[in-house]
């Protein structure tokens, strides 16, 4: 995978490189209780300094709802055969709820009702699909950052994995972002797009809008959202679907 040094993370790996060359000068300090405790200070210490970057993380360009397109391609799965999948839409969700597991302090199972009680960000935005279309929606949901502070991550994680409903051949659709995204105001599971609840061929019943990222990091059909400290165990290792396919991890745009 080709990275510019300056990407966001190029920063993450590169600081825990870092980290993971002065443990390794370090390891009979690590066995004394007081430096354990040390170490641990300093894992809480890189997640606060990440918050501090974030601070200053520019948004995406919002619309006004005069611009919202009329017509929204809906692209990828539009209509997911998979029976679980199935059962869920005839129910109209109501046996739903979207996990949050991995490397978290408290792993959460919420509800669709759960998830549209919760206080939620509404924003009217472009997507654009590598394929060569855009389209204006305007989208409302929670902000994953605060289901990750709710959830709370444990000081390693460094990825947010979203697992869909889909199958795609014989893969299932997913997708990764790292902290700096999870984290950015404008990222949200949306449960609404312009003012209707989502409908299944937009990803119902939540999906993932990530707003400075192409079309295909915005992952329908949300079942589980997974923290982990690396992206090499799922699946094809990618990241993604389309980045086990070839697609860039990395698609800010
Ligand atoms: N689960 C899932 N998410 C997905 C896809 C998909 O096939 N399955 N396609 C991606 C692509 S390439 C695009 S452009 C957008 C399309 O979203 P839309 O159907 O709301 O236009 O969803 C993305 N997220
Ligand atoms: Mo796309």
């Amino acid at each position: 995978m080709s990275r510019t040094l300056l990407s966001r993370r190029g920063l993450i790996v590169s600081g825990t490189a870092l980290g993971g060359l002065w443990l390794a000068g370090c390891d009979r300090l690590s066995q004394a209780p007081e430096a354990a405790k040390f170490l641990d200070r300093d894992d809480q210490l890189n997640m606060s300094a990440q918050r501090l970057l974030l601070a200053g993380q520019p948004l995406a360009r919002e619309f006004k709802t005069s611009e919202i397109s009329r017509v929204f391609k809906a692209n990828g799965s539009i209509a997911p055969q998979d029976p679980a999948y199935l059962a869920l839409v005839q129910s109209r969700f109501a046996n739903w709820a979207l996990t949050v597991t991995g490397l978290v302090q408290r792993p959460l199972a919420l509800s669709l009702a759960q998830l549209r009680a919760l206080p939620a960000r509404t924003q009217t935005t472009r997507h654009d699909c590598v394929e060569g279309w855009s389209a204006i929606g305007q989208w409302t949901g929670p902000q994953l950052s605060g289901l990750l502070r709710t959830a709370g991550l444990q000081p390693h994680a460094r990825y947010v994995v979203f697992h869909c409903a889909d199958t795609l051949g014989d893969s299932r659709y997913y997708e990764s972002i790292d902290l700096f995204d999870a984290f950015h105001p404008q990222t949200i599971l949306a449960h609404t797009m312009n003012g209707q609840p989502l409908a299944v061929a937009h990803g119902a019943p939540i999906r993932l809008r990530v707003e400075r990222q192409l079309g295909y990091k915005q992952a329908k059909y949300v079942m589980g959202i997974e923290v982990t400290n690396s992206l090499d165990h799922i699946e094809g290792g990618g990241g993604g679907y389309w980045e086990d396919r070839g697609y860039e991890w990395y698609a800010g745009i």
